[in-house]
């Protein structure tokens, strides 16, 4: 670590001190992460990892001024979870919904969310993200019930305190398949887990984040994966975790006693501390490990909940052996591996009904199905059905008369490399069957939707032995001519006709099924969502894993695009100099026109009397009224 004053710096019983002058250094003026004692490059937001907590109301119009102050790396910002109703433009998908803001340049993100819960902002441009260009995006609701002054944040990362992301993504794609599981080896694998930035290695004694509790009053944690690919096992030994929501949907109340939480997903926790002594009680973060999610015992994430003002000293449990805990969010029907543990699937999370979704075009009585396979490829390209993104070379929404769609070299057995995208009927309801099968490499995925949130309607979750082998489903029929181990699984269809019928198939839930915008995708097994094709835009759908997302696991919905809203006149464009363009191949955009008055569902009232701009500050952090990115060296 180094400090910009005080020179290098090192941990000792949770602190910091200056290697120099021996001075404890406070601990907030130095971004420590793990408190490895080597410098690294970060992206950051107004200089702190996270980025400064971002906290509105339901409703409210908000604009963040996005300054980038990079020397040579353009950036967009994504409101990750944030359905951008009526402001498409506003994702912060590069070339996708913008340009990149260029060093020197800055832009406007105005939007309104919509609905309450828990989000997050990062860069959506290379690996930003995993440098440090993040923060937490909470939407207040009235009726939430526990105030403001009782709500905790905890983000949740992995790091590796040595290489800078980029160099990892492109060793990596270098080193034989059959020797990344030494990942230690190679120095690929992450190191640590850092909640909202602080962790520790090889006990180092590094400074925690500390979350003060009055234990008197329940207390809400929101949990917030801003994981670049590892996926987590959350819990507080001895503490139950009632589930109230996420992804920003409230639930039906289950109470459990650990949660797999996969990068991009957030789940907020209700708490109740009262039958428990003062002290201090440690959050755990485990990493899960392979496509099993073996649960590994070291590299162990810790936050730390003091109880009381000054005590020191943990707070009494007693464990029992024989309890059975409820692990929430499981991929497998069991967890075969792992002890006495029962799986809640996340298909049987009921979600509550305070309101409605908002349509900004009339819903339609048509119905369509689209069968999207996140193919894996270990450590080669990964695709959705057999098509290698690539991203455009201008910005998809904005130029839509310059994008190259084209995937005609793609064939039904074999793969290529394009703008993959799929065109979403105006007002229709879309069914979209999410599924990971065929001869590549079976694995979990984290499949993030932008523009939507989808309904989980059902999960087909595959089994597994203790050999690690996985029984795959056999709902979906990969091919006519080969069977599902030999296909590779780009034209699906449902085994049984019927279920061409979505309301016909088995244990399908319509009424209550929850709205995530991140779910965590079952290797070897399928889901089943819902999206109504009421929000006009070109939307992102990717797997949140970054370095599947790289490889190409994303595509791009082309929704409504007849009645995507007017864009602000001013937004940049970009494209590469290219006089062989093929305007043919370009999304539709022949009748672009406004949006009719009368199939607006947002009351226009409303919208103009929403407060411009105010942002309401966490009592732990603060806020400019400029966000702006600096590179920090540190470490
Ligand atoms: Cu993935």
């Amino acid at each position: 670590m180094l400090h910009q004053n005080e020179g290098p710096l090192f941990t000792q019983d949770r602190k910091i001190f200056s290697v120099n002058s021996g001075k404890e250094v406070p601990p907030d003026s130095v971004i420590t992460a793990d408190g490895w004692n080597v410098t690294r490059k970060l992206i950051t937001a107004n200089g702190t990892m996270p980025g400064p907590d971002i906290i509105v109301h339901q409703n409210q119009k908000i604009t963040v001024i996005v300054h980038n102050h990079l020397l040579s790396e353009g950036i967009t910002i994504h409101w990750h979870g944030i359905e951008q109703f009526g402001t498409p433009a506003m994702d912060g998908t590069p070339f996708v919904t913008q340009c990149p803001i260029l060093p020197g340049q800055s832009f406007n993100y105005t939007f309104t969310p919509r609905f309450g819960g828990s989000y997050f902002y990062h860069s959506h441009s290379g690996v930003q993200f995993e440098m440090g260009l993040f923060g937490a995006l909470i939407v207040l609701r009235k009726r939430d019930p526990i105030p403001l002054e009782r709500q905790h944040i905890v983000q949740i990362q992995e790091w590796n305190h040595l290489h800078d992301p980029e160099t990892l993504l492109k060793y990596l794609n270098h080193i034989p398949a059959d020797t990344i599981k030494d990942s230690t080896k190679y120095q690929t694998g992450p190191h640590s887990i850092l909640i909202n930035g602080k962790g520790e290695f090889e006990n180092n004694m590094a400074p925690l984040t500390i979350f003060h509790v009055d234990r008197s009053e329940p207390c809400l944690f929101r949990l917030i994966s801003v994981a670049s690919d590892m996926g987590f096992l959350f819990s507080i030994p001895g503490v139950k975790l009632v589930v109230r929501e996420t992804d920003g949907e409230e639930v039906n109340p289950v109470t459990v006693d650990k949660i797999i939480i996969f990068p991009g997903e957030r789940y907020d926790i209700e708490l109740d501390l009262k039958s428990y002594s003062t002290g201090v009680l440690k959050m755990i973060v485990n990493f899960l490990d392979g496509r099993l999610l073996a649960i590994r015992k070291t590299n162990v994430g810790i936050g730390l909940i003091n109880m009381t003002t000054n005590s020191s000293t943990e707070a009494e449990f007693t464990p029992n052996a024989d309890y059975r805990q409820i692990i929430l969010n499981c991929p497998y029907l069991a967890y075969p591996n792992e002890g006495n543990f029962s799986c809640i699937s996340i298909d049987q999370l009921e979600s509550i009904n305070h309101e409605s979704e908002i349509d900004m075009i009339n819903r339609l009585n048509k119905t369509f199905t689209n069968f999207l396979n996140f193919g894996f490829r270990g450590l080669m390209a990964s695709s959705v059905n057999g098509r290698i993104f690539k991203k455009p070379s201008v910005s998809a929404l904005t130029q839509p008369q310059e994008v190259n769609t084209r995937c005609s070299k793609c064939d039904v057995e074999s793969f290529c490399t394009c703008s993959y995208s799929v065109d979403l009927e105006s007002g229709s309801e879309i069914i979209l069957v999410i599924f990971n099968l065929g001869k590549e490499f079976l694995s979990p995925h984290s499949i993030h939707i932008h523009g939507h949130k989808f309904q989980i309607l059902k999960m087909g979750l595959s089994s597994s032995d203790k050999d690690g082998n996985i029984m795959t489903t056999k709902d979906i029929k990969c091919s006519e001519q080969l069977s599902n181990e030999e296909s590779l699984c780009y034209r699906a269809k449902w085994t049984n006709n019927t279920w061409n019928d979505p309301r016909k198939i088995p244990n399908i839930n319509f009424q209550n099924g929850v709205r995530k915008d991140t779910f965590l995708l079952p290797a070897g097994g399928y889901a089943v969502a819902r999206i109504w094709a009421t929000n006009p835009g070109v939307w992102f759908m990717h797997c949140h894993q970054s370095r599947h997302l790289f490889e190409g696991m994303a595509v791009m919905l082309n929704e409504s695009f007849e009645y995507v809203p007017d864009l602000p006149q001013e937004l940049p464009t970009c494209h590469s100099f290219d006089n062989t363009l093929h305007p043919q191949n370009s999304l539709k955009h022949s009748n672009i026109t406004t949006i009719p008055p009368e199939s607006s569902s947002i009351p226009v009232n409303e919208a103009k009397k929403s407060i411009f701009g105010k942002l309401y500050l966490n009592k732990n952090c603060y806020i400019k009224d400029k966000m702006s990115v600096e590179i920090f060296i540190v470490m």
